[in-house]
């Protein structure tokens, strides 16, 4: 009896499902029709339902026969109605019963960055590069001419350099959802 119980105990699931959502990455998109979120279960003994704002995927036939699987790559899309945020609550039940929650929030931002940009040329071909970087989400990164700069990624970033020229410069602001602007220096 001892030796059956303990034998349970030892099979008793003991973890709750991890959840991930691997793209899009950032949590921000600049997609607005047809946007796919996807992402991943990981139960230590198998995933019984996949449930996004309370509809279980796993009914759907596509997993069919995956329910139970330790590992379940799920996808699913979302309507989008234009910018700001879309918040979703992805819940992972395992075959136990215990359930996990991972509330989702996506940026959706269509805009691209600004740039307020001073160009002063100084000697032996140089240039002085002056700029702010600003964006309704986040500036994610600067490149000028051949120089990326490297900051914490925030909704504004002052930046000033001095740049070889090689003619033909530009400077790159992106934004974390992908929005692109590009300024020549010329
Ligand atoms: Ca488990
Ligand atoms: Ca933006």
């Amino acid at each position: 009896m001892s030796a059956l119980l303990a034998g349970c105990l030892s099979r008793s699931d003991s973890l709750a499902p991890i959840i991930s959502i691997t793209n899009p990455k950032d949590g921000a998109t600049r997609t607005t029709e047809n946007l796919i979120i996807s992402g991943y279960a990981l139960d230590d003994e198998g995933i019984a339902a996949i449930r996004v704002n309370g509809h279980d995927l796993l009914t759907n036939e596509t997993y069919q026969g995956e329910q139970g699987n330790k590992l379940i790559f799920f996808r699913f899309q979302s309507q989008v109605l234009g910018e700001g945020t879309l918040n979703s609550m992805i819940e992972a039940e395992d075959v136990s019963g215990r359930v996990s929650q991972l509330p989702y929030s996506l940026q959706i931002d269509t805009t691209a960055p600004t740039l307020e940009l001073a160009v002063l040329p100084l000697s032996g071909g140089r240039l002085r590069v002056e700029g702010v970087a600003k964006d309704n989400n986040t500036v994610a990164s600067v490149q000028v001419g051949e120089v990326s700069l490297q900051f914490i990624p925030s909704g504004e970033y002052p930046f000033a350099l001095d740049i070889e020229t090689t003619g033909s410069d530009v400077v790159v602001v992106r934004d974390s959802a992908g929005n692109e602007t590009v300024r020549s220096l010329q």
